[in-house]
Parts: structure tokens; C-alpha cells; sequence
């Protein structure tokens, strides 16, 4: 048979199968000797004998994977901030957007708050990613405006949630899945004492897809980005790139880029690229270090 994998809790994994039901299944023992580890999102083939536990016996190829926690085939990233407190961190919603793009994921910009939105600042963010074409979502996990919207958004889809600390991730999953009741205001995922409590994800069925109840990705691990395809990571930037006059051009200060006059005429967010810089920066320093 195959499978979704829902959750996993120790060696256990719960896989929903094609008719709805689920199943407690063991991995295969020979994953552990070839370091395999199924994860939630995955797609397995599996058997399931009468009395006993179900066996998972392959996954099948993964679309990606996000770490940390782990979940397999996600095909939505809801990149949540406010326009309200805690003030947006930019530079972290664009880290999450190069990862996405990066990692074939589409990724989906939510303003939660709405309610007590500042105009000024909710203008600003929706001109600086206008130009990208990212979907934008204006929405209150308090009185419900735009979750219809939202759920058109979701409809068939693995949605994961990202963005900073308190921006409203959990409420916006309750919101969404009123059986959930995940806890609300918690401060993160380090404890009093210091320590990590790893949580699992969760896939949750719903709108004929699944919603992924996860402390939030602050950041994805992804493979290490070379600077020099950055800018093919930017939506706004990269039908310009071939007019560059070098090729390697990293649109920083070279003559002749075809980047940074997009900002002239509007075409491309001058915070947006400003914020491009620090990161090319961060990729150029990080390759130094990797050679050392
Ligand atoms: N005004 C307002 N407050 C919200 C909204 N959504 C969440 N909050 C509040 O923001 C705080 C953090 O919410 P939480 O869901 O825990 O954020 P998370 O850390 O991203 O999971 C809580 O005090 C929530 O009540 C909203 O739409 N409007
Ligand atoms: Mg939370
Ligand atoms: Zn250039």
C-alpha cells in the first residue's frame, strides 16, 4: 500500500493511507544501518498485517525536505509577519524567500494582525514585495478577516508556517483548525532551563491538503547558495539578468548591471535590494571561510 506519514514519535510513525485510515507502522530496520529516516510529508509504500504493527518498507522520492524540524514534500511556506508588533524583520522574510525558491517551495506572504495594523508600515511591506509577485495575504487570526482567502491558498496543498517569534503562527493554525488548540503566546521552543524541546511536526488534513503544526521554521536548511546565482533566487530580478554586461556580474557596483536600474524605474524594492546586498555579502564571506 502507500502512504502519507503523518507523525512520527520514536520508532513509531503514523501513515494515513489512500482511503483515510491510519496506520501504525515501524520503519524497515535495514533504514537505520543506510542512515534513511522517514519524516512526516513522506510518501511510503507499506504493509500491514492483521495484529500486528505495520511495516514501512520504501519512501518514495522526496520533493524536498525542511529540517527542524523535519518534514518531507512541502509545497507551501506561509511566511507570516505583522505590520503591528513585533515590527517585520525584512531581512528574515527574504532569507525564507530565497530558501523557498531554492528549494522549489512557493512560497505565500501573510500579514497577520490586521486589526491593529499600522497603515504606514502595511503599506511599506506590501510596496517593497509588489514587484516580486508573491502572493500577499491580509489576515487576523483574532476577528477571521482574509482566512477565507487563505484557505483558498491552502486548498490541496502541504502548508508549513515560518516567520519570527510571536507574529501569530499557532494562532493562525487554531484559527484554521479549530480542533487543534495548540498553545498560544508560547515564547519558543528553549525552555527556562535552556533546553531544547524538540517538537515534531504534524501534518493536519485539511482543505485537501495538510497544514503542519511546527514551532515555526525560523530558518530552512538549505544547500549553501553560491553568490554569484543569488539574484536568479529574486522573482523581480531575474528577467533583467542576461542584460548585465559581464556575466558574472553579482549586481553590486559592476558597470553595465542591468539590476540596479530596475530601482530607478520602480521595478525592483530599493530596500528589497539593499537587503540583497548584506546577503550577497554574508554568501561571499561564508565561501571565504569554507576554502580557510
Ligand atoms: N491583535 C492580534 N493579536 C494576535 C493575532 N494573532 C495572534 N495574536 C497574538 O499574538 C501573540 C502571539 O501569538 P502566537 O500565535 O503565539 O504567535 P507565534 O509565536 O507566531 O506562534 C499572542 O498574544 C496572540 O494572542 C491577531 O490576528 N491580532
Ligand atoms: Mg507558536
Ligand atoms: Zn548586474
Amino acid at each position: 500500500m502507500e502512504g502519507l506519514i503523518l507523525k512520527g514519535v520514536g520508532s513509531f510513525y503514523t501513515v494515513l493511507d489512500a482511503k483515510g485510515t491510519e496506520h501504525v507502522c515501524r520503519a524497515r530496520g535495514r533504514f537505520r544501518k543506510e542512515s534513511i529516516t522517514p519524516v512526516p510529508g513522506d510518501r511510503v509504500s507499506f504493509s500491514h498485517n492483521e495484529g500486528e504493527d505495520g511495516r514501512i518498507l520504501a519512501i518514495l522520492p522526496r520533493k524536498n525536505i525542511l529540517m527542524r524540524p523535519a518534514v518531507a514534500n512541502v509545497d507551501k511556506l506561509m511566511i507570516v509577519m505583522t505590520a503591528s508588533t513585533p515590527k517585520p524583520d525584512l531581512l528574515l522574510v527574504d532569507r525564507l524567500l530565497i530558501q523557498c525558491e531554492q528549494a522549489g517551495i512557493t512560497p505565500v506572504l501573510v500579514l497577520n494582525k490586521c486589526d491593529e495594523r499600522e497603515e504606514a508600515l502595511f503599506g511599506a511591506i506590501l510596496a517593497q514585495y509588489e514587484k516580486s509577485g508573491y502572493s500577499v495575504y491580509a489576515v487576523s487570526a483574532h476577528n477571521g478577516e482574509g482566512l477565507a482567502a487563505l484557505r483558498r491558498e491552502i486548498q490541496g496543498n502541504v502548508c508549513c508556517f515560518a516567520g519570527q517569534s510571536a507574529v501569530g503562527k499557532s494562532s493562525l493554525l487554531n484559527a484554521l483548525l479549530p480542533e487543534l488548540s495548540l498553545a498560544v503566546g508560547e515564547l519558543s521552543r528553549k525552555t527556562e532551563r535552556g533546553r531544547h524541546t524538540t517538537r515534531h511536526a504534524e501534518l493536519w488534513i485539511a482543505y485537501g491538503g495538510a497544514l503542519v503544526d511546527t514551532p515555526g521554521f525560523s530558518l530552512l536548511e538549505t544547500e549553501a547558495i553560491e553568490p554569484e546565482v543569488l539574484a536568479a533566487l529574486y522573482p523581480e530580478m531575474r528577467p533583467h539578468l542576461a542584460e548585465c554586461r559581464f556575466a558574472k556580474c553579482l549586481h553590486a557596483s559592476e558597470p553595465g548591471c542591468a539590476i540596479k536600474p530596475l530601482i530607478e524605474s520602480g521595478a525592483l524594492s530599493e530596500e528589497r535590494y539593499a537587503r540583497y546586498l548584506l546577503i550577497l555579502e554574508e554568501l561571499k564571506e561564508k565561501r571565504k571561510h569554507k576554502y580557510d
